[in-house]
């Protein structure tokens, strides 16, 4: 009852009109508050240069449904990671300022064969390798912990797939905006996506169509579309599929595979279409034509009197680029996602966004990374689990150092234990070390003219979450 009249009265605050008509109509609200520690030393991989730093962030999800009518829906979430510890107490209007508005839709039961979701809001599953919009499970980079992402869309989830479908069927499709550039010229991004699920053979399965458009901005003088510069124009198939390996009980698998097609106007990745891309009238633009591959499989055994045991493997695939001239061959066939969030590795995928050197660990755009884990949760103490993973990291066109080209990035262990209080309270004690390998070692090795010393990067990490 306390909960309701507190939620009650903050949301009178924020929607004081809305507050004095019907709003609390099947109010339910929910909330997650993470608090994250880490401590990090030598993400330089250079033992020379001294380098460690501690930090404890603070996110905050929170937010709430309501009916506004029979059969339409309100949904807002409010998220806040701007904070760590030690940076001072927050004025109320401080906080005001950072308490950001990641969902705000409303959802129209029925709208003909739909259920509509109209407005900002959160997208796919976190950790997908092709798109995912919504509060990330890592650390985007060293220096913005935490962070959230949403995509400002109408998502359209039809009513009668099972019709279509069959049982298990679902199908929806989405139409969003990322960056509204202009008014006046054709700049904007946009994403858009088609995406059909059912079962056959004993097997779920899940089909996508993304596209990614860049606007080249450029009026094409003849309407031929070759005068001026090309759309980046982005698109991704994908095919899901998953189920049990029939021989061994409590073994499951996964398994997908996505294609890139379309043109790549933004030949530089700058994120908009200048003098500095390939210019269609000097030479053809590239086209998109990487590929993708991720499967895994997991086991769940007992094992009679200690306790349950889980392990698993996985492989991680995305194409590199050929290093040929663009202009002789002009194909990108680094595989390229549409926002990815698989970021392995609570080294490797946590921390090493921020670092220069071509080591952005988001995705697997010219990667091939596989790992494997074995989890202990034992009858003494069932609250407790205790897991050891253990990743390789490889370009698969790598840099080339002193004339050898370099794929090996390198390889971590991360231990981790966790502790169930309850369905909604968990804790999670964690250290990892990230061993590097020639590509890192013989980049700063080469820049440093042979005498750095290059050794391992060390994590310990402490983890609460709480949900309400
Ligand atoms: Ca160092
Ligand atoms: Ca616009
Ligand atoms: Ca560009």
């Amino acid at each position: 009852m306390k909960k309701l009249l507190g939620t009650v009265l903050g949301l009178a605050l924020v929607f004081p009109a809305i507050a004095q008509a019907d709003l609390l109509k099947n109010l339910k609200t929910s909330g997650q508050v993470d608090v994250q520690g880490v401590r990090v030393n030598n993400l330089d991989s250079t033992s020379g240069t001294m380098d460690r730093f501690g930090r404890t962030h603070t996110r905050l999800i929170w937010g709430a449904s309501f009916d506004l009518l029979d059969d339409v829906m309100g949904n807002v979430t409010f998220t806040k990671t701007d904070r760590n510890y030690g940076t001072g107490a927050q004025s109320v209007t401080g906080v005001e300022g950072v308490a950001l508005v990641n969902e705000a839709n409303i959802q129209i039961k029925n709208l003909g064969c739909v259920d509509a979701k109209v407005g900002r809001q959160f997208y796919g599953n976190a950790g997908d390798m092709v798109v995912y919009y919504g509060p990330s499970g890592k650390p985007s980079d060293s220096t913005t912990p935490l962070g959230v992402t949403a995509l400002d869309a109408v998502r359209l989830d039809c009513t009668h797939a099972r019709d279509y479908l069959g049982n298990g069927g679902s199908l929806h499709l989405f139409n969003g905006k990322v960056t509204d550039a202009s008014n006046t010229a054709d700049t904007d991004t946009d994403v858009r996506g088609l995406s059909a699920g059912w079962k056959l053979f004993g097997l779920a399965w899940v089909a996508d169509l993304y596209e990614r458009r860049l606007g080249s901005g450029v009026l094409k003088a003849d309407g031929s579309g070759n005068a001026g510069r090309l759309d980046d124009d982005l698109w991704v198939l994908r095919l899901k599929t998953k189920g049990d390996v029939g021989m061994v009980k409590g073994m499951t698998w996964n398994a997908q595979v996505a294609l890139n097609r379309g043109t790549n106007g933004d030949t530089n990745g700058s994120g908009t279409i200048t003098a500095g891309d390939v210019d269609p009238a000097t030479g053809p633009v590239p086209q998109y034509r990487g590929w993708a591959f991720l499967g895994n499989v997991a086991h769940k055994w007992n094992w009679n009197k200690v306790g349950g045991v889980n392990w698993g493997g996985e492989l991680g695939y995305g194409s590199g680029n050929v290093p040929t001239d663009p202009v002789s061959r002009p194909v990108t066939n680094t595989f390229a996602a549409i926002a990815s969030d698989y970021r392995p590795g609570d080294i490797y995928g946590g921390h090493f966004g921020g670092l220069t050197g071509g080591f952005n660990p988001a995705g697997l755009s010219n990667r091939l990374i596989y790992n494997a884990w074995v989890s202990l949760n034992p009858d003494r103490w069932p609250k407790l689990t205790a897991t050891v993973q253990g990743y390789k990291f490889h370009f698969v066109q790598g840099p080339v150092v002193l004339g050898v080209q370099e794929k090996n990035i390198g390889s971590e262990v991360d231990l981790r234990l966790g502790y169930k209080h309850s369905d909604n309270v968990g804790v999670g004690f964690s250290y990892g070390r990230f061993y590097p390998g020639a590509a890192i070692i013989h980049t700063i090795a080469g820049a440093g003219g042979g005498t750095v010393q290059v050794n391992p990067t060390n994590r310990l990490g402490t983890d609460l979450t709480v949900r309400f």
